[in-house]
């Protein structure tokens, strides 16, 4: 779908949250008009919105925004905006994207989409109700070339999928000495299974197609109390600690399996306590004609087994090593030097993400594959919602709802 802005003047953007991520969303929109053909309409950078003032003003100082704030209902009344990231806590998505979107703002919301299935099938509902405008779920990880091109080696030639082996590994709670946050707050399943896991079954999904069940899910929790922070906490930071402890609510540990539509088996371990990954997804996808992985600890290569001819021998040759380069998605046009090794081989993937929904907005077609929406971010939600089932059911079989 691709939707112009009423307006003939820049298009303008807002970051609502200054933190790790929101900075990240920042440098993309200024990256954005720098990558790819045909040019952008101009952007004029507006606003960086944040609880703390002087977060706020220091990320609107760094990426050149016109100004900062820490209320966002500011900019429902601001026509200079058109544009808007929600980047802020997961249950305070709902709130802020309705009323944007009823303020006719284009949203591009952070994953997941919501805290809860409630919220998020609210967001995908108030989107419906506004057909003119883009909306958008910020599945950074569909940007990644190497991500892009194993998808591509499994729709045209690695033939059907037999097994997805998926895990998401961070370390970021794996310390008691890391502050109580939001990451931390909400029911079983809103810890790493909706901060990290969100992205490994978007990913899933993008990869190997729908999903139809899921069962033997499990979530444990090893860090249960976490000291609360003085001041205002940002992402996996540490902070100066109280003496005061809060009880961990969610997940540290998910671990969960998955059936595809076509009869495919999906397994996903999903941890935020795990040493020595501090940001470390990896998955293998195995198929009739072959195999492929790839490992964010390594974002720059990838690896294939082809074995188109069936040759009995050919598999025990192993995996050919694939750097990643200007064959494949988002380098060519995307990263000044498009050569392997340069800008670490990879890119932008913030800078690609914006470039492609303000695409969507100024209604430029043909260009990048639109961004996940708001839609597909109830659809993550909704496995993520059977997987809690299926943990709280001991580990039953979930169906999960017909894919949209
Ligand atoms: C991004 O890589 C990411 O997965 C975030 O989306 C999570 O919120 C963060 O906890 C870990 O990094």
């Amino acid at each position: 779908m691709t939707t112009s802005t009423s307006n003939t003047g820049p298009i303008g953007v807002a970051v609502i949250g200054a933190g790790m991520a929101g900075r990240a969303h920042c440098a993309g929109y200024r990256s954005a008009p720098t990558l790819f053909d045909p040019p952008l309409p101009p952007l004029r950078y507006v606003a960086v919105i944040d609880a703390d003032a002087a977060v706020a003003a220091d990320a609107a100082t760094r990426y050149g925004f016109e100004r900062s704030g820490t209320d966002w209902r500011e900019l429902l009344t601001d026509d200079s905006v058109h544009v808007v990231s929600i980047v802020v806590a997961n249950a305070l998505h709902r709130e802020i994207a309705e009323a944007l979107l009823d303020a006719g703002k284009h949203v591009l919301s952070e994953k997941p989409l919501a805290d809860t299935i409630e919220n998020a099938r609210a967001m995908a509902d108030a989107a419906a109700a506004h057909p003119d405008l883009v909306t958008g779920t910020a599945f950074v990880y569909r940007r990644q070339p190497a991500v892009a091109a194993i998808k591509n080696l499994v729709g045209q030639r690695l033939g059907e999928v037999s097994h997805f082996n998926g895990r998401y590994w961070c370390d970021y709670a794996n310390s008691p000495l890391t502050p109580m946050a939001w990451r931390y707050q909400g029911g079983p399943g809103t810890g790493a299974l909706n901060d990290i896991g969100s992205h490994l079954i978007d990913l899933a999904e993008f990869v190997c197609g729908p999903m139809t069940h899921v069962s033997g899910a499990s979530f444990t929790t090893l860090v249960k109390e976490r000291f609360v922070a003085k001041g205002t906490t940002y992402g996996h930071s540490r902070a100066e600690l109280t003496e005061e402890k809060k009880a961990v609510e969610n997940d540290d540990v998910a671990t969960f399996t998955a059936t595809f539509a076509n009869g495919a088996v999906g397994t996903f371990s999903i941890s935020r306590i795990a040493p020595g990954h501090a940001n470390s997804m990896a998955f293998d996808v195995f198929a009739q004609h072959g195999a492929a992985k790839w490992d964010m600890d390594r974002p720059a290569e990838f690896s294939v087994v082809l074995n188109e001819s069936d040759d009995a021998l050919a598999a025990y040759n192993g995996y050919n090593q694939v750097l990643v380069g200007p064959a494949h998605p988002y380098l060519k046009g995307g990263v000044p030097m498009d050569f392997p090794g340069v800008s670490y081989g990879v890119g932008d993937l913030f800078g690609f993400q914006a470039r492609a929904f303000l695409e969507q907005v100024a209604g430029i077609e043909g260009g990048l594959p639109p961004v996940a929406s708001f839609a597909d971010g109830l659809r993550d939600l909704e496995i993520i919602n059977a997987v809690i089932s299926s943990a709280a059911a001991g580990g039953a079989t979930v169906e999960l709802p017909s894919h949209h």
